[in-house]
């Protein structure tokens, strides 16, 4: 370590005096111009878990769904996935540490990680669309070289375009090609494959009405497109244009104010869905011919998702444990529908993709959604040679066509992060191929009416949860209140927790009608107001 560069540098990249943040749901967020330290820092660290794994790693300079003003990043793992815990909390002291700390922090994960400094280091940055992205993502290659690192800086990316190189890298091409255009090949060729057999007419016209949320997700989409031809129309709106991001559209603002977004005009019955800032969560959604709007959100997805693949698996006969993870935030209709009419084991895990991902891991296939929008399938790496041994070798022509199914599914999916894109690829291919409509898969069950609103509180870190974030430990009486509370409504459900990426406690209530979920939350919010240290109104 050339620790008199490391030094001259760490200075241009100075941490502003008090300022402490942590590794929360998704990565450091918080204002871009309180970032600058942390992306050179993080730069830093990344080089050090891959000489450690001696594999490559990716850096992501987003913020996802947080307004424009907002940055982050998030680190990524060899095979693709967020980075392992342990690791959050050696970025969380490293983004902390003062000036001088900064050495000893280094040379103490390098002891506790064995980190040998003689290895290589391959890094892979990407950004997303936020004015404040580019200058961040160069402090990260400036914390790569201080430490000898070397880096491909593939731009402006989708935040799963991104997961996805790390692994096609990591795999020696096994997964994929590590460019956008091998993102682009794989995903196109698995979708125009699996939908070989849709009878459904979807020929040219548009049949899916997509909000981009201003974002990365429109840049890439467009370059998409010609690779899907006519296999798929869609129209894009919100594409960066005009709007600002995430403002008054995209995939959160649709399931948090369960509302259409601006700038998409809706036919009744029309397919429309809407991706986040980073392109790695969507949700669909509809209004009805008397104009009532309809949202299918990531437990749908589940849902739709988990009842394809079932069938599939049963027409091949390939006998495979199945299980769904969700949070706490899921639907109750969605688990009840799931456990007791699909007959699915359904897990619960704490919010963040990465705790789902872990748990899916468990089965053979585990399908993982949280309720908004961000989800994937993974599949075994048994589960996956048995399918596609069988969509070779298979005799049987009906069981041989189930098992290819199946291996276009998963080459559809991006396995590695929730993925706006393929998600949306894989819905689409499962509406074309069992010829459903819109309302036809919100059909499958009704949601319970829910709301979800924010307070805003002194330190959030003053709630603890416990039960996968479904009961608050701390502060003290605050749950014995939400449980006096939910007690007062029928089918009602309410839980509170603090958010990993923006500076506020998140309050969830369902009950048997709208009106009550929404006094519901309204309540629970004065109590967390009143119990938690609430600031403001
Ligand atoms: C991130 C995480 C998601 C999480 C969401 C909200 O999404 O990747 O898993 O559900 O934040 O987290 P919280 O409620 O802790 O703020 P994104 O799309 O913003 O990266």
């Amino acid at each position: 370590m050339d620790v008199e560069t490391l030094a001259k540098y760490s200075k241009l990249h100075a941490k502003p005096p008090g300022l402490s943040l942590q590794y929360g749901t998704a990565g450091f967020r918080t204002k871009a111009e309180n970032l600058d330290h942390i992306m050179f820092r993080m730069g830093l660290l990344a080089v050090l878990r891959s000489k450690q794994k001696k594999a490559t790693i990716g850096v992501m300079v987003t913020a996802s769904h947080n307004p424009e003003e907002d940055n982050g990043v998030k680190l990524i793992d060899p095979l693709g996935e967020m980075l392992a815990p342990a690791w959050e909390e050696h970025a969380t002291c490293l983004a902390n540490a003062e000036e001088k700390e900064l050495l000893p922090i280094l040379n103490a994960i390098c002891q506790k990680e064995a980190v040998d400094l003689q290895n290589d280091a391959f890094i892979v940055i990407g950004r997303d669309t936020r004015p404040s992205s580019k200058k961040l993502s160069q402090s990260v290659t400036d914390g790569v070289s201080v430490l000898g690192g070397q880096y491909q800086d593939y731009g402006l990316v989708t935040t799963p375009q991104l997961h996805y190189m790390v692994c096609c890298r990591n795999t020696h091409g096994g997964y994929g090609t590590a460019t956008v255009e091998g993102y682009y090949q794989k995903l196109s060729k698995a979708f125009v494959e699996l939908t070989k057999q849709a009878t459904s007419q979807r020929d040219g016209h548009i049949c899916l009405k997509i909000d981009c949320a201003n974002g990365i997700g429109a840049l890439k989409l467009k370059e998409m497109e010609r690779y899907l031809l006519a296999g798929l129309a869609v129209r894009l709106e919100n594409d960066g244009t005009k709007g600002k991001l995430n403002h008054n559209c995209g995939a959160d603002f649709v399931k948090v104010h369960q509302k259409p977004p601006v700038g998409l005009e809706m036919k009744p019955n029309e397919r429309c869905c809407s991706f986040d800032g980073d392109a790695d969560r969507i949700v669909y959604y509809y209004t009805d011919a008397t104009g009532q709007f309809h949202l299918l959100d990531g437990d749908k997805i589940a849902t739709l998702i988990s009842t394809f693949l079932k069938e599939l698996l049963d027409k091949a006969g390939q006998t495979l444990t199945f299980a769904v993870i969700q949070t706490a935030y899921a639907n109750g209709s969605s688990t009840s529908y799931l456990k007791e009419t699909m007959k699915v084991p359904v897990h619960c895990a704490k919010t963040g993709v990465k705790h789902l991902h872990h748990k899916a891991q468990e089965f053979d296939i585990g399908v993982y959604f949280e309720a908004n929008g961000h989800g994937t399938v993974l599949f075994s790496k048994a589960a996956e040679d048995k399918i596609r041994h069988q969509a070779k070798e298979e005799k049987d022509n009906l069981k041989r066509e189930a098992a290819k199914m199946l291996e276009n599914t998963i080459d559809l999916i991006n396995q590695t992060v929730g993925d706006a894109i393929s998600d949306m690829l894989v819905i689409e291919a499962i509406l074309a191929l069992k010829n459903l409509t819109i309302p036809q898969w919100d059909a499958m069950y009704t949601d319970l009416p829910n709301r979800q609103l924010k307070v805003k509180v002194a330190d959030r870190r003053v709630i603890n949860t416990t039960d996968a974030e479904r009961r608050a430990v701390t502060p003290p009486g605050l749950q014995e209140k939400i449980d006096e509370l939910t007690k007062q409504f029928r089918l009602a459900r309410a839980f509170v927790r603090p958010s990993g990426t923006e500076d506020v406690v998140r309050v969830y209530a369902e009950a048997d009608t709208q009106k009550n979920a929404d006094k519901l939350a309204h309540q629970v919010s004065l109590a967390v107001h009143q119990l938690a240290g609430g600031v403001g109104e």
